[in-house]
Parts: structure tokens; C-alpha cells; sequence
């Protein structure tokens, strides 16, 4: 009886480190689908306007207003030779690294470790005058899926960031800062080219297809020319410097397939 009970607390901890056991886990689940499915659509249609294009890259926004306030979608393209989709999404997800990448941060909290694929985050941004300063509390979920294309080569993979509350978070109405309300997300599906006479396949054969979509609600007062003049300079800033950043990483490492 002392055994199985012992193996019986094994699998009640083993159990509550899994996300699905968590609260938020039908919401993780439920905006991580949509935000693949959404990711998935082309920008053929829906109002897709270009504002930049650089090498493989190419960013569209929808210009959209809220009660005033620019909520602009983005939707962008991009292809990175030599990478895994499972490594871009690894640093993109990976909080040890994001300092290497983000420029927009100031400081970055971890308010709880919901399990291996699930963390919830506390970010302060750097300030933009003559707006107020913004911070971002948010769940940030990565896992793989099924690639659609029905190969038996590599999944695709996700990660997700959607703004939640939080117990330990401080509140917004109270607090410094004005909180962005988002969801995010980069879908990275990798490309393996067959080597030729069934040679080992190596980084040349990768080609990772990454979609990075992103809503942000700016919560409060924001100059609308200002606000757009800032995310046109900051994305295509951030989709680079991070592509390159794992590009950087992973040249000289075993392939993570
Ligand atoms: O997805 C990205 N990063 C993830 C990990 O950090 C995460 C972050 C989301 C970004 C939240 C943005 C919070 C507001 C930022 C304020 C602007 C800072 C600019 C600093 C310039 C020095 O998912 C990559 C994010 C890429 C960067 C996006 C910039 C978006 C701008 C949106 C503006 C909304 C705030 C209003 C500021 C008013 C400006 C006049």
C-alpha cells in the first residue's frame, strides 16, 4: 500500500507540472489554434497593405481604429535559410535570451512557470515620447503541430503571446505604466530540400517559412501618427535583428530538428 501510494503522489506531481492541468490551459489552447489558423491565411485578401519589404521579408498591416486608438494588424512573411522552424521558435519562446534580440525591453519579469511550454511574463518597454511608458502582461505558450503539407518530416511550430491578468502582476489602473493589451504569434514551418544520393542532411538543405502576426491594443492615449511611424520602424528592426540573431546561433550547432 506505502508503494502504491508513493507511485500515486509520482503521478499527481508529474501531472500538475503539465499545463493542461492549469486554468488558464482552455484559453492557452483555444487562442493558440485560432492564432495558427489565422497565421495559416494568406494576405491575398483582407485588406493587406505592404509597408516594408527587405530581401525575403515582407510586412503588411491593416489600418484599424478602436475608440480612437490604433490597433493596426501585422502580418509578416519571412524566409531564413539554414534553420529548423523548432529553432526559431525555441529563442523567440526562450526568456534567458530575449534580452540578446528585443529592443523594446526595459525589463522583463517571469510571474509564474506554468510548466516547460508555458510562461507568463511581465515586460516594461521602453518609452516613446510623448506617450507614456507601457508594460505587457502576457501568457507565451510554444508548441509543435503536424505540418500541414501531411509530410513525416518536420512539425511546424508555434509559439503564442496573449495578454491575461495576473495575482502577482501589479495592477494597471494603479500603476506607472499604461498596459498594452496583445496577441502575438510565429508560426515557423521548416523546409528540408532531400540531400542528392542520400547524403546526411546538413544546413544548406533547411529553409525555415516564418509568420509573425501581432495585435497590440495601445491601452491608453497614443499619438496615432507617432504610434505608426513607431511600429513601421520596429518591426521589420525586430523581425532582422531576431532572424539573424538565431541564423548567428545556430550555424556552428547540431541541427534541432
Ligand atoms: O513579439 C515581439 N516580442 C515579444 C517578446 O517581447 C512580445 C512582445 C510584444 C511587444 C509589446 C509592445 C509593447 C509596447 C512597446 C512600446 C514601443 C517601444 C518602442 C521602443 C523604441 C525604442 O510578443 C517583438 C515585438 C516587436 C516590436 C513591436 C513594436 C510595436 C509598437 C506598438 C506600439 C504600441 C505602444 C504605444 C507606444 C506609443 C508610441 C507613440
Amino acid at each position: 500500500e506505502a508503494a502504491f501510494k508513493e507511485r500515486l503522489k509520482t503521478i499527481i506531481l508529474l501531472n500538475s507540472t503539465k499545463s493542461e492541468n492549469h486554468p488558464l490551459w482552455t484559453e492557452i489552447d483555444r487562442v493558440t489554434l485560432e492564432q495558427l489558423h489565422y497565421a495559416k491565411l494568406g494576405v491575398g485578401e483582407g485588406g493587406w497593405d505592404i509597408f516594408a519589404e527587405e530581401g525575403e521579408m515582407r510586412m503588411y498591416k491593416r489600418e484599424q481604429e478602436i475608440d480612437g486608438r490604433v490597433v493596426d494588424p501585422l502580418k509578416a512573411v519571412h524566409t531564413v535559410k539554414g534553420v529548423t522552424g523548432h529553432e526559431m521558435c525555441h529563442y523567440f519562446f526562450n526568456p534567458d535570451v530575449r534580452m540578446e534580440w528585443e529592443t523594446t525591453l526595459e525589463q522583463m519579469t517571469i510571474l509564474e512557470s506554468v510548466s516547460e511550454d508555458t510562461l507568463v511574463f511581465l515586460q516594461i518597454h521602453k518609452r516613446v515620447w510623448p506617450a507614456a511608458q507601457r508594460d505587457a502582461l502576457f501568457w507565451s505558450h510554444i508548441r509543435s503541430v503536424p505540418d500541414a503539407r501531411d509530410s513525416d518530416g518536420p512539425r511546424t511550430w508555434i509559439v503564442c503571446n496573449h495578454s491575461t491578468d495576473h495575482d502577482k502582476a501589479p495592477e494597471c489602473k494603479n500603476g506607472k505604466y499604461i498596459r498594452v493589451d496583445l496577441t502575438v504569434c510565429m508560426v515557423c514551418q521548416t523546409i528540408v530540400e532531400p540531400p542528392k544520393n542520400g547524403a546526411e542532411v546538413t544546413r544548406d538543405n533547411l529553409t525555415c517559412k516564418v509568420t509573425y502576426c501581432s495585435e497590440i491594443n495601445p491601452g491608453g492615449w497614443a499619438p496615432a501618427a507617432a504610434l505608426r511611424a513607431v511600429y513601421k520602424r520596429e518591426y521589420p528592426k525586430f523581425l532582422k535583428k531576431f532572424t539573424h540573431y538565431v541564423y548567428e546561433q545556430c550555424k556552428n550547432k547540431p541541427i534541432l530538428f
